[in-house]
């Protein structure tokens, strides 16, 4: 299983913990492709790699993957292009909302094709995989 976590780099790092808590428990799933995006020091570690190289990596990965579980709880253009294009290539695609934290676009929020969860602690996302992935 091939899985594409989708979360906010330059739409904001509020929940860069999150992320990589969340990247860690769905490594019992399957290879999880886009395992930096957790990484605290982002900035350093693709200071090298030009947006042309990101989008071209990104988007091959999101291609091949199974399934694209997107963090949406911070609003990303580059996190909303990704489940766009995701949709486009019948994908399946789970959101996760963190609850309390804002207003969700009506764009997510308003798509039957997504599926959209809604938590409040990651320590609830375990259960919450277990029912995607089983
Ligand atoms: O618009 P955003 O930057 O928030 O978009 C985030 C989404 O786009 C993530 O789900 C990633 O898959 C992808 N993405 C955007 N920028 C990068 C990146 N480096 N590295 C990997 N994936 C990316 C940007 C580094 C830069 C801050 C120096």
């Amino acid at each position: 299983m091939k899985i594409y976590f989708a979360a906010s780099i330059r739409g904001g790092r509020d929940y860069a913990r999150d992320y990589k808590i969340i990247i860690s428990q769905l490594s019992a799933y399957g290879k999880v492709l886009t395992e930096h995006i957790g990484e605290n020091k982002l900035d350093d570690q693709e200071e090298n790699i030009s947006d042309t190289a990101i989008f071209e990596r990104d988007t091959g990965w999101l291609r091949e993957s199974d399934i694209i579980v997107a963090e949406v709880t911070q609003p990303s253009l580059g996190v909303g292009y990704e489940i766009a294009l995701g949709e486009s290539l019948g994908i399946r695609i789970i959101c996760l909302f963190k609850q309390k934290s804002g207003n969700l676009s009506a764009m997510i929020k308003g798509n039957k094709k997504l599926e959209v969860l809604e938590y409040t602690s990651v320590d609830e996302l375990p259960a919450i995989f277990k029912q995607v992935f089983q």
